[in-house]
């Protein structure tokens, strides 16, 4: 076929990152298939190549000025003209047909990428994750060369972690299964209230199925279940009822639909939104008060302890619950049995001071194109006032990092350039905007800093990350972190532990006595607003706050979406009881760069 011929027939729109994306796994297939790695490497680059491209990849297509451009060859270039005629680049329709499908999943396996997956599969001859698990056991992988003994011990931990965490998703994707719900939901016949439920609600950084609750009179109940089982992302109908429907979505998760009476609403919020520990506390509760509370409501007891349905205490609202035993409203990311009842029994919920998402200033931990980021500087800056912000402090990765971009000594004193040229044009702009010169330094074996004191004095702010070497033995993991917080330098620490959620245990260190230290330094410990790390864990934010630990919410962004990524950072700092005078990016610049100096 030549040229004109497909071009003729171009009339699929794509986007410069869906060939990306194409390409790209044609490459993973093609080493999944066992192909010659120059091939796979060729696709790799061009992927990266049409990412990076300023240009719309349909004009490039329509002028065939494809092979124009450096990376592309004649070959691929052909494949991307048969992709916008088909859909799909052919070559990888039949590696599709050609890869074992298990050999797919097994990608989702931390540490495995295709070469070693094709090798495995050549060299034993299985497809299946089990069939992996049992070869891993008796020693077989660990016996592969190139292999080991340690690589077999990591896949088997990999597997176990998968298996242990599919029934869950991420905050992030659950969020937007349930907004896409509620949306569907909210407008229909006899809905007189809506809302999520369950961990969604209390803002877990991990779900298991994600609840809605309605409060429908029992006539419009049926109705409102057909809509939902009938709902165009519904794949299978796991269970249909009167007051409870279950369903799996195209996306393989759970969604649970109840429905009430309005008078129960409040009740059954509160119990469907748990946690069953805090549920179990507000029981007791009750009892205390000679009161029962259950899903269906609130009701007194009689003489002799039994529950009188026939006299309900009245509650419209979960306020009303609370209020009725003895308690402020307690936000349901703080039900979780962790000091709620004796705050609430003395305080109200303004009294919390709970850091909210209008409080946050401005953005720290951004990365741009000088590193792994896909925006400049002045993209990212002008995204960030788009918002509201007052300010970014970018921090690029530092030079160890190099397969991450990480800036040289001399690429750092360009960058100083650029950000000091940027702040002086939005000043006479009179913009009231400032770019802060941040890095992500690695936090080096012994817990040192990536730049020699000279550079490091020259940044407004440093951020200590750990890249590298994450199974340390917790000691001297806790010597490296201790050497890093000490360091005058270190104004944050980032993603203490540098987990992956669902996909990869953090380090191992004692983050109580990481809080300590950082307290005692005046030192913030970041919380990385990215859904797959919400690190530091929510779970230490009663010791953050007896220590009076500072922190920042930093969406650790590589592009403009990511900024947005502060959400889930504002939620989980909630759920770990932050006020806002404990996170500094809730500070204006100027206080903000005094604060940044306070150490030194
Ligand atoms: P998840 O779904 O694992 O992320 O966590 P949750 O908290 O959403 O748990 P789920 O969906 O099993 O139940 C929703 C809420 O129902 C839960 O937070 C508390 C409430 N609940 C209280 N007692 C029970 C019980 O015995 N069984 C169940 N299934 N739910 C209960
Ligand atoms: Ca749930
Ligand atoms: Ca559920
Ligand atoms: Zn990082």
């Amino acid at each position: 076929m030549s040229k004109s011929e497909t071009k003729e027939k171009a009339n699929i729109t794509l986007t410069n990152s869906l060939v990306a994306e194409q390409l790209e796994e044609t490459a993973t297939y093609l080493r999944l298939a066992g192909a010659n790695d120059f091939k796979a490497i060729a696709f790799d680059r061009a992927a990266r190549t049409i990412e990076g491209l300023d240009e719309d990849i349909n004009d490039i297509i329509r002028d065939e000025k494809l092979t124009d451009i450096k990376g592309i060859g004649k070959s691929i270039a052909q494949d991307i003209y048969k992709m916008a005629e088909l859909g799909e680049i052919p070559a990888l329709t039949d590696l599709k047909q050609q890869v074992p499908e298990g050999l797919v999943n097994w990608l989702n396996i931390s540490g495995l990428g295709p070469k070693k997956i094709y090798k495995i599969h050549k060299e034993l001859g299985i497809t299946e994750i089990g069939e992996l698990r049992e070869k891993c056991e008796d020693g077989s992988v660990a016996a592969l060369s190139g292999m080991g003994k340690k690589s077999a011990e990591k896949i088997l931990k990999s597997i176990d972690w998968m298996e242990q965490f599919s029934e869950r998703c991420r905050l992030d994707e659950a969020m937007a299964i349930a907004d896409r719900m509620y949306n569907a939901l909210k407008d229909l016949d006899g809905v007189q209230q809506i809302d999520v439920a369950g961990s969604l609600r209390r803002r877990a950084e991990t779900i298991g199925d994600i609840d809605i609750l309605i409060a429908a009179d029992k006539q419009a109940a049926p109705k409102i279940f057909d809509t939902f089982t009938n709902l165009d992302s519904v794949m299978e109908v796991l269970g249909k009822g009167d007051t409870k429907s279950s369903v799996r979505t195209s996306e393989g998760r759970q969604v649970d639909l109840r429905i009430v009476e309005p008078q129960q609403f409040a009740a059954a919020l509160m119990y469907f939104t748990g946690s069953k520990e805090h549920n179990v506390g507000m029981r007791q509760r009750a009892r205390d008060k000679k009161l029962t509370l259950n899903e269906y409501g609130l009701f007194q007891m009689d003489e002799s302890g039994n529950t009188d349905f026939d006299k309900p205490v009245k509650t419209t609202t979960e306020e009303d619950i609370y209020k009725e035993l003895g308690l402020g409203f307690v936000p349901p990311e703080l039900r979780e049995d962790r000091g709620e009842f004796a705050f609430f029994e003395k305080h109200s919920l303004d009294e919390a001071k709970l850091l909210e998402e209008k409080d946050i200033k401005g953005i720290l931990h951004a990365h741009s194109t000088w590193s792994d980021g896909k925006k400049s500087i002045l993209e990212m800056a002008e995204a960030c006032m788009e918002r509201g912000y007052e300010y970014l402090g970018i921090t690029d990765h530092s030079k160890t990092a190099a397969y991450a971009g990480g800036l040289t000594i001399e690429q750092v004193k360009q960058q100083w350039e650029e950000i000091e040229e940027l702040n002086k044009r939005f000043k006479e702009e009179g913009k009231n905007f400032r770019i802060f010169k941040g890095i992500e330094s690695d936090m080096l074996q012994d817990g040192s800093l990536d730049y020699p004191e000279e550079i490091l004095e020259g940044f407004d702010f440093v951020i200590a990350s750990l890249h590298a070497s994450l199974d340390m033995p917790p000691e001297q993991m806790l010597e490296r972190y201790t050497r890093a917080i000490e360091n005058p330098h270190t104004r944050i620490v980032g993603h203490p532990t540098a987990r992956l959620l669902l996909k990869r245990d953090g380090s191992k260190v004692d983050i109580n006595r990481m809080i300590e230290l950082a307290a005692e330094h005046n030192t913030a410990i970041e919380i990385n607003a990215s859904p797959w790390r919400l690190d530091i864990d929510w779970r230490y934010g009663q010791k953050a706050k007896k220590e009076g630990m500072m922190t920042a919410i930093c969406p650790d962004a590589h592009d403009i979406p990511g900024i947005d990524d502060v959400k889930y950072g504002v939620a989980i700092a909630r759920k770990g009881w932050f006020s806002k005078d404990r996170v500094i990016n809730t500070m204006s610049a100027d206080e903000l760069e005094k604060w940044f100096n306070k150490k030194l």
